[in-house]
Protein backbone atom coordinates (compact mmCIF):
# COMPACT_ATOMS: atom_id res chain seq x y z
CA UNK A 1 0.00 0.00 0.00
CA UNK A 2 1.40 3.47 -0.97
CA UNK A 3 1.23 6.56 1.57
CA UNK A 4 -1.25 7.80 -0.94
CA UNK A 5 -3.73 5.26 -0.18
CA UNK A 6 -6.13 5.21 2.64
CA UNK A 7 -6.03 2.60 5.38
CA UNK A 8 -8.13 0.57 3.65
CA UNK A 9 -6.02 0.87 0.38
CA UNK A 10 -8.54 3.10 -1.16
CA UNK A 11 -6.82 6.32 -2.67
CA UNK A 12 -6.76 9.22 -0.85
CA UNK A 13 -8.33 13.08 -2.13
CA UNK A 14 -7.16 16.17 -1.82
CA UNK A 15 -9.41 19.12 -1.36
CA UNK A 16 -8.31 21.69 -3.92
CA UNK A 17 -6.28 24.25 -2.47
CA UNK A 18 -7.75 27.92 -2.02
CA UNK A 19 -3.64 28.64 -3.11
CA UNK A 20 -3.98 26.69 -6.46
CA UNK A 21 -7.82 27.91 -7.49
CA UNK A 22 -9.37 30.96 -5.97
CA UNK A 23 -12.09 29.72 -3.27
CA UNK A 24 -14.55 31.26 -5.51
CA UNK A 25 -13.94 30.00 -9.00
CA UNK A 26 -14.50 26.08 -10.18
CA UNK A 27 -17.07 23.68 -10.16
CA UNK A 28 -18.35 24.00 -6.70
CA UNK A 29 -18.21 20.32 -4.75
CA UNK A 30 -18.51 19.84 -0.83
CA UNK A 31 -15.37 20.66 0.57
CA UNK A 32 -13.56 20.78 -2.75
CA UNK A 33 -12.92 17.87 -3.28
CA UNK A 34 -13.63 15.37 -6.36
CA UNK A 35 -16.68 14.22 -7.32
CA UNK A 36 -17.39 10.67 -7.27
CA UNK A 37 -19.87 8.29 -8.55
CA UNK A 38 -18.51 4.86 -7.06
CA UNK A 39 -18.99 5.08 -3.17
CA UNK A 40 -16.40 1.67 -3.51
CA UNK A 41 -13.37 4.63 -4.24
CA UNK A 42 -14.17 6.16 -0.73
CA UNK A 43 -14.03 5.81 2.65
CA UNK A 44 -16.30 8.49 3.45
CA UNK A 45 -18.71 10.19 1.15
CA UNK A 46 -20.91 13.01 1.14
CA UNK A 47 -24.47 13.07 -0.49
CA UNK A 48 -26.45 15.50 -0.90
CA UNK A 49 -30.33 14.70 -0.56
CA UNK A 50 -32.21 18.04 -1.73
CA UNK A 51 -35.74 17.57 0.02
CA UNK A 52 -38.46 19.47 1.31
CA UNK A 53 -41.77 17.95 0.68
CA UNK A 54 -41.38 16.89 4.33
CA UNK A 55 -41.81 20.38 5.78
CA UNK A 56 -44.56 21.80 7.32
CA UNK A 57 -44.19 25.26 7.10
CA UNK A 58 -41.28 26.89 4.78
CA UNK A 59 -40.38 24.96 2.37
CA UNK A 60 -36.59 25.32 0.29
CA UNK A 61 -34.60 23.10 2.02
CA UNK A 62 -34.32 21.15 -1.77
CA UNK A 63 -31.53 23.68 -2.23
CA UNK A 64 -29.84 23.50 1.12
CA UNK A 65 -26.76 20.93 -0.37
CA UNK A 66 -26.09 23.30 -2.94
CA UNK A 67 -25.58 26.16 -0.89
CA UNK A 68 -23.60 23.74 2.16
CA UNK A 69 -21.25 22.89 -1.42
CA UNK A 70 -20.72 26.85 -2.03
CA UNK A 71 -20.22 27.85 1.55
CA UNK A 72 -17.82 25.07 1.93
CA UNK A 73 -15.12 26.47 -0.47
CA UNK A 74 -13.70 28.65 2.47
CA UNK A 75 -12.56 25.59 4.65
CA UNK A 76 -9.11 24.22 4.46
CA UNK A 77 -7.44 21.19 5.03
CA UNK A 78 -7.03 20.79 8.95
CA UNK A 79 -8.46 20.99 11.99
CA UNK A 80 -6.12 23.25 13.94
CA UNK A 81 -7.82 22.86 17.24
CA UNK A 82 -8.06 19.05 17.45
CA UNK A 83 -5.29 18.63 15.20
CA UNK A 84 -6.86 16.14 13.08
CA UNK A 85 -6.10 15.70 9.26
CA UNK A 86 -8.80 13.64 8.01
CA UNK A 87 -7.47 13.56 4.38
CA UNK A 88 -4.27 12.07 5.23
CA UNK A 89 -5.28 8.89 6.25
CA UNK A 90 -9.35 8.64 4.83
CA UNK A 91 -10.34 8.35 1.07
CA UNK A 92 -12.99 11.51 0.84
CA UNK A 93 -15.25 12.41 -2.02
CA UNK A 94 -18.44 14.22 -2.59
CA UNK A 95 -21.22 11.42 -3.87
CA UNK A 96 -23.20 13.93 -5.59
CA UNK A 97 -26.85 14.18 -4.92
CA UNK A 98 -29.57 11.43 -4.40
CA UNK A 99 -32.21 11.69 -7.24
CA UNK A 100 -35.37 12.21 -4.86
CA UNK A 101 -38.93 12.40 -6.14
CA UNK A 102 -39.96 16.13 -6.11
CA UNK A 103 -44.09 14.91 -6.06
CA UNK A 104 -44.01 12.04 -4.11
CA UNK A 105 -42.48 11.78 -0.74
CA UNK A 106 -42.96 8.43 -0.03
CA UNK A 107 -41.20 8.09 -3.38
CA UNK A 108 -38.70 10.06 -2.33
CA UNK A 109 -38.36 8.24 0.96
CA UNK A 110 -37.80 5.08 -0.64
CA UNK A 111 -35.40 6.13 -2.75
CA UNK A 112 -32.74 8.05 -0.51
CA UNK A 113 -32.91 4.50 1.78
CA UNK A 114 -32.11 2.40 -1.78
CA UNK A 115 -29.65 5.26 -2.42
CA UNK A 116 -27.96 4.86 1.07
CA UNK A 117 -28.02 1.09 1.30
CA UNK A 118 -25.45 0.97 -1.67
CA UNK A 119 -22.97 3.65 -0.19
CA UNK A 120 -23.41 1.40 3.19
CA UNK A 121 -22.93 -1.88 1.04
CA UNK A 122 -19.72 -0.32 -0.34
CA UNK A 123 -18.67 0.10 3.42
CA UNK A 124 -18.51 3.69 3.01
CA UNK A 125 -19.37 5.87 5.53
CA UNK A 126 -22.32 8.75 4.49
CA UNK A 127 -21.90 12.23 5.74
CA UNK A 128 -25.83 13.44 4.16
CA UNK A 129 -26.54 17.20 3.60
CA UNK A 130 -30.14 17.97 3.66
CA UNK A 131 -32.51 18.97 2.89
CA UNK A 132 -35.77 18.36 5.49
CA UNK A 133 -35.33 16.16 8.46
CA UNK A 134 -37.27 13.52 6.98
CA UNK A 135 -34.46 12.17 5.23
CA UNK A 136 -33.14 10.44 8.27
CA UNK A 137 -35.91 8.01 8.57
CA UNK A 138 -34.58 6.27 5.12
CA UNK A 139 -31.27 6.29 6.22
CA UNK A 140 -31.63 5.05 9.41
CA UNK A 141 -33.68 1.94 7.25
CA UNK A 142 -30.64 1.53 5.61
CA UNK A 143 -28.46 1.80 8.98
CA UNK A 144 -30.29 -0.64 10.75
CA UNK A 145 -30.16 -3.26 7.82
CA UNK A 146 -26.61 -2.86 7.69
CA UNK A 147 -25.60 -2.53 11.30
CA UNK A 148 -28.98 -3.74 12.99
CA UNK A 149 -30.27 -0.79 15.57
CA UNK A 150 -28.04 1.93 16.01
CA UNK A 151 -27.39 4.15 18.66
CA UNK A 152 -28.64 7.73 17.95
CA UNK A 153 -27.40 11.85 18.42
CA UNK A 154 -30.15 13.95 17.80
CA UNK A 155 -29.51 17.58 18.39
CA UNK A 156 -32.56 19.67 17.34
CA UNK A 157 -34.51 22.42 18.44
CA UNK A 158 -37.62 20.00 17.97
CA UNK A 159 -38.29 15.94 19.20
CA UNK A 160 -40.23 14.96 16.03
CA UNK A 161 -41.58 12.03 17.29
CA UNK A 162 -45.26 13.56 16.68
CA UNK A 163 -47.06 10.12 15.86
CA UNK A 164 -48.61 12.12 12.06
CA UNK A 165 -48.95 15.56 11.27
CA UNK A 166 -51.53 16.73 9.29
CA UNK A 167 -52.87 12.94 9.10
CA UNK A 168 -49.57 12.00 7.83
CA UNK A 169 -47.37 9.15 9.29
CA UNK A 170 -43.68 10.12 7.36
CA UNK A 171 -43.29 13.98 7.55
CA UNK A 172 -40.00 16.06 8.87
CA UNK A 173 -41.67 15.80 12.92
CA UNK A 174 -42.40 12.16 12.54
CA UNK A 175 -39.15 10.22 11.86
CA UNK A 176 -38.03 8.76 15.11
CA UNK A 177 -41.67 7.72 16.84
CA UNK A 178 -41.46 5.62 13.36
CA UNK A 179 -37.61 4.29 14.59
CA UNK A 180 -39.13 3.27 17.32
CA UNK A 181 -41.73 1.45 15.86
CA UNK A 182 -39.65 -0.15 12.66
CA UNK A 183 -37.16 -0.72 16.16
CA UNK A 184 -34.22 0.78 13.71
CA UNK A 185 -33.24 2.19 17.33
CA UNK A 186 -32.88 0.98 20.97
CA UNK A 187 -35.13 4.02 22.48
CA UNK A 188 -32.63 3.69 25.38
CA UNK A 189 -29.53 4.78 23.38
CA UNK A 190 -30.89 7.87 21.78
CA UNK A 191 -30.21 10.95 23.20
CA UNK A 192 -31.70 14.03 21.90
CA UNK A 193 -29.99 17.68 22.80
CA UNK A 194 -31.33 20.97 22.10
CA UNK A 195 -34.82 20.75 22.39
CA UNK A 196 -37.24 23.86 23.01
CA UNK A 197 -40.42 25.96 22.38
CA UNK A 198 -44.11 26.24 22.29
CA UNK A 199 -46.02 22.43 22.07
CA UNK A 200 -49.22 21.52 20.54
CA UNK A 201 -49.54 20.43 24.83
CA UNK A 202 -46.98 20.60 27.43
CA UNK A 203 -46.38 17.15 27.22
CA UNK A 204 -45.16 17.14 23.70
CA UNK A 205 -41.75 15.74 24.75
CA UNK A 206 -43.32 12.79 27.35
CA UNK A 207 -44.02 10.07 24.67
CA UNK A 208 -40.06 9.99 24.18
CA UNK A 209 -39.20 9.94 27.48
CA UNK A 210 -41.49 7.27 28.38
CA UNK A 211 -40.00 5.38 25.84
CA UNK A 212 -36.15 5.67 27.40
CA UNK A 213 -35.02 8.79 25.10
CA UNK A 214 -32.28 10.60 27.44
CA UNK A 215 -33.74 13.99 26.55
CA UNK A 216 -31.68 17.42 27.22
CA UNK A 217 -33.85 19.92 26.85
CA UNK A 218 -31.93 23.80 25.60
CA UNK A 219 -32.86 25.10 28.87
CA UNK A 220 -30.18 22.40 30.85
CA UNK A 221 -27.57 23.72 28.02
CA UNK A 222 -27.56 27.09 28.87
CA UNK A 223 -24.87 28.98 29.98
CA UNK A 224 -22.42 26.19 30.05
CA UNK A 225 -19.96 23.59 28.26
CA UNK A 226 -21.00 20.84 27.00
CA UNK A 227 -18.16 18.55 27.20
CA UNK A 228 -19.17 17.01 30.72
CA UNK A 229 -22.43 15.86 29.20
CA UNK A 230 -20.20 14.18 25.99
CA UNK A 231 -18.34 12.47 28.39
CA UNK A 232 -21.21 10.73 29.68
CA UNK A 233 -22.11 9.54 26.12
CA UNK A 234 -18.74 8.39 25.28
CA UNK A 235 -19.53 6.06 28.55
CA UNK A 236 -23.03 5.09 27.60
CA UNK A 237 -22.12 5.20 23.85
CA UNK A 238 -19.25 2.80 23.44
CA UNK A 239 -18.88 -0.30 21.88
CA UNK A 240 -22.03 0.44 19.63
CA UNK A 241 -22.86 1.77 16.17
CA UNK A 242 -23.76 6.07 17.18
CA UNK A 243 -25.99 7.46 14.02
CA UNK A 244 -25.67 11.45 14.09
CA UNK A 245 -28.74 13.56 12.97
CA UNK A 246 -27.96 17.31 13.74
CA UNK A 247 -30.66 19.77 12.93
CA UNK A 248 -29.34 23.27 12.13
CA UNK A 249 -32.35 24.48 14.00
CA UNK A 250 -30.77 23.27 17.40
CA UNK A 251 -28.84 25.97 17.47
CA UNK A 252 -29.96 29.65 18.10
CA UNK A 253 -31.62 31.78 15.51
CA UNK A 254 -28.86 34.36 15.96
CA UNK A 255 -26.30 31.84 14.71
CA UNK A 256 -28.33 30.02 12.05
CA UNK A 257 -31.32 31.91 11.19
CA UNK A 258 -31.79 30.14 7.70
CA UNK A 259 -34.36 27.64 8.78
CA UNK A 260 -37.39 27.00 8.58
CA UNK A 261 -38.69 26.56 11.85
CA UNK A 262 -36.47 28.71 14.25
CA UNK A 263 -37.40 28.79 17.78
CA UNK A 264 -35.24 31.17 20.32
CA UNK A 265 -33.14 29.75 23.30
CA UNK A 266 -31.01 27.38 21.36
CA UNK A 267 -27.41 25.93 21.08
CA UNK A 268 -24.63 28.40 20.49
CA UNK A 269 -22.55 27.51 17.40
CA UNK A 270 -19.47 26.39 20.28
CA UNK A 271 -21.95 23.64 22.01
CA UNK A 272 -22.38 22.05 18.89
CA UNK A 273 -18.78 21.95 18.31
CA UNK A 274 -18.54 20.46 21.70
CA UNK A 275 -21.35 18.08 20.80
CA UNK A 276 -19.41 17.08 17.61
CA UNK A 277 -15.78 17.26 19.09
CA UNK A 278 -17.06 15.15 21.76
CA UNK A 279 -17.66 12.33 19.73
CA UNK A 280 -14.39 11.45 19.00
CA UNK A 281 -13.52 7.60 20.22
CA UNK A 282 -17.44 6.28 19.44
CA UNK A 283 -18.19 4.07 16.83
CA UNK A 284 -19.64 6.57 13.73
CA UNK A 285 -21.16 4.94 11.14
CA UNK A 286 -22.68 7.92 9.67
CA UNK A 287 -24.15 11.10 10.16
CA UNK A 288 -26.46 14.35 8.59
CA UNK A 289 -26.61 18.02 9.22
CA UNK A 290 -30.21 19.23 7.71
CA UNK A 291 -32.84 21.75 7.65
CA UNK A 292 -31.00 24.52 6.20
CA UNK A 293 -33.30 26.95 4.05
CA UNK A 294 -30.72 29.36 1.85
CA UNK A 295 -33.87 31.47 1.32
CA UNK A 296 -33.72 32.71 4.98
CA UNK A 297 -30.05 32.71 4.96
CA UNK A 298 -28.80 35.96 3.85
CA UNK A 299 -25.37 36.42 4.47
CA UNK A 300 -25.12 32.75 4.10
CA UNK A 301 -24.11 32.57 7.86
CA UNK A 302 -26.24 29.05 8.35
CA UNK A 303 -24.67 27.30 5.68
CA UNK A 304 -21.28 28.23 6.19
CA UNK A 305 -22.16 26.79 10.44
CA UNK A 306 -23.44 23.76 8.74
CA UNK A 307 -20.62 23.24 5.98
CA UNK A 308 -18.23 23.72 8.88
CA UNK A 309 -19.98 21.18 11.46
CA UNK A 310 -19.91 18.97 8.85
CA UNK A 311 -16.39 19.11 8.37
CA UNK A 312 -15.81 19.06 12.07
CA UNK A 313 -18.06 15.83 11.61
CA UNK A 314 -15.74 14.33 9.00
CA UNK A 315 -12.79 14.66 11.92
CA UNK A 316 -13.86 12.55 15.12
CA UNK A 317 -14.80 9.67 12.70
CA UNK A 318 -12.84 6.46 13.30
CA UNK A 319 -9.85 6.04 11.55
CA UNK A 320 -9.00 9.63 11.29
CA UNK A 321 -5.61 10.68 11.58
CA UNK A 322 -4.37 13.13 14.36
CA UNK A 323 -1.50 14.85 15.00
CA UNK A 324 0.55 15.24 17.79
CA UNK A 325 -0.53 18.56 20.00
CA UNK A 326 3.16 20.80 20.50
CA UNK A 327 3.51 21.38 24.36
CA UNK A 328 2.60 24.91 24.86
CA UNK A 329 6.13 24.97 26.51
CA UNK A 330 7.96 24.42 23.40
CA UNK A 331 6.44 27.94 22.56
CA UNK A 332 7.39 30.35 25.42
CA UNK A 333 7.72 28.52 28.66
CA UNK A 334 6.59 32.18 31.11
CA UNK A 335 2.55 32.16 29.64
CA UNK A 336 -0.17 31.18 31.37
CA UNK A 337 -0.95 27.52 29.91
CA UNK A 338 -4.70 27.73 30.01
CA UNK A 339 -4.74 30.78 27.57
CA UNK A 340 -2.38 29.04 25.10
MN1 LIG B 1 -35.70 18.13 13.19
Amino acid sequence: MSENNSISGRRLNQPISGNEIPRFAGITTMLRLPHVEDPKQLDVGFIGVPLDIGTANKSGTRYGPRQIRAESAMIRACNQATRAAPYESLAVGDLGDVATNPYSLERAVDGIEEHFSRILDADCIPLAMGGDHTLTLPILRAMAKKHGPVAVIHVDGHSDTSDTMFGERIAHGTMFRRAVEEKLVNPRQVIQIGLRGTGFGTDDFDWAREQGFWNVPAERCWHRSLDPLMMEVRKRFSNTPVYLTFDIDSLDPAFAPGTGAIEPGGLTTIQGIEIIRGMKGLNVVGCDLVEVLPYCDQAGNTAGVAANLLFEMLCVLPGVKYHQARDPSSFRSDLPVEWI
